[in-house]
């Protein structure tokens, strides 16, 4: 953000401190949010259908955990939720919607590795979701090791991280799978659940919400226990807007964080009439405005926990055990509970 930085620096080397951090900000918007702003909405690529991440109801109003992200974004930017245009991408559209500027931000069960962030004039947000990749079979197989996958037929999909992985893992494990792949979601779907293939390879938490969607009663499925690769993943933008990828990290970080010292739907607003705590004050917008520095309102971070409660309200809404998924928090946990998610501090 060199036009961010540069007013405070000059100053600093003038020796005027608190006048330099009294006037850091608000910064260029950056031209992502002043399109949006223009706009008066959110592009938001979301996947097609994937039930607790992405899938529109049966109103047709998109719902899941990758939606709320997009919410929380729009109600932080725009102080309106419902300002979100959803696009639906297959995965091998997905990158290119980003990079030709047709969506602003893509939300959707995306890994981040060193090769797409590097190499795709994307960036990385946040990890959203951290998931693993793994296989699902049919009870009825018997199968309930990897060990038992030898010379298999694993269906895949193509252009994601699953391939790849899954060759490696054939080749260190001597398993000699043999690869399924097609490029058209729906078919993968329909080849597995049709016994075309003995297992499915994918992220744990697709594998669950293709399971809950579309396996019967009649026909059970498993996952099994052991993991084929790490697959964290995480809301990705353009490169070349380090304001906008700040927002959409610190958002993502904001609702980490909301959870941490407790802030929820329910009491954002008792919190916001009396907290005197600092942490508490600074998320819910009654402290230091650090909006400001994001080029965004003092209640930017309430908004977006007004509109999708925090972290923990959202995957509980979309992803827990009281949903058709029914994932446990596991390693998407906070860091004080056994978890990985240790958001960079609001301050
Ligand atoms: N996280 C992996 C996989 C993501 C992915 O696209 N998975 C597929 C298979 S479950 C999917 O969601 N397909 C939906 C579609 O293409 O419409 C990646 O980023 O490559």
């Amino acid at each position: 953000m060199p036009r961010c930085l540069h007013r405070p620096t000059v100053l600093l080397r003038r020796g005027a401190l608190l006048l330099a951090l009294a006037l850091a900000g608000p910064c260029s918007a950056g031209p992502t949010l002043e399109a949006v702003r223009a706009r008066g909405q959110l592009v938001c690529g979301v996947n097609t259908m994937l039930l607790g991440f992405a899938a529109p109801d049966a109103q047709g109003r998109w719902q899941g955990f990758d939606v709320d992200l997009c919410r929380a974004v729009a109600a932080a930017v725009l102080g309106n939720a419902e300002k979100v245009q959803y696009v639906g991408l297959s995965a091998p559209q997905r990158f290119v919607a980003l990079q030709s500027g047709a969506i602003d931000l893509l939300s959707r069960n995306t890994t981040i590795t060193l090769a797409r962030e590097a190499s795709m004039g994307l960036h990385m947000t946040a990890v959203a979701f951290y998931d693993t990749q793994g296989f699902m079979v049919p009870a009825r197989s018997r199968i309930r090791s990897t060990r038992q996958l030898k010379d298999k037929t694993v269906c895949v999909q193509q252009a994601t991280t699953t391939v790849r992985n899954l060759a490696e893992y054939s080749r260190n494990h001597r398993l000699e799978l043999k690869t399924l792949a097609f490029e058209d979601f729906d078919e993968v779907n329909t080849a597995y659940f049709a016994g075309r293939c003995d297992a499915y390879s994918g992220d744990m938490s697709q594998l669950a919400s293709l399971r809950a969607r579309l396996a019967t009663a009649a026909d059970l499925h498993v996952l099994l226990p052991e993991i084929v690769a790490k697959e964290p993943l995480g809301p990705m933008v353009r490169r070349g807007d380090a304001e906008w990828t700040a927002i959409v990290r610190w958002v993502i970080y904001g609702l980490i964080e909301a959870e941490e010292f407790g802030v929820t739907q329910a009491n954002l607003e008792q919190l916001r009439a009396s907290s005197q705590e600092p942490a508490v004050q600074r998320i819910v917008g009654t402290g230091d405005d650090l909006g400001k520095l994001l080029g965004l309102e003092r209640d930017w971070l309430a908004r977006a926990i007004r509109t999708t409660g925090n972290y923990g309200e959202i995957f509980e809404r979309h992803l827990g055990r009281n949903t058709p998924l029914g994932l446990p928090r596991g390693l998407n946990s906070l860091w004080n509970k056994g978890g990985l998610h240790y958001a960079l501090p609001v301050r």
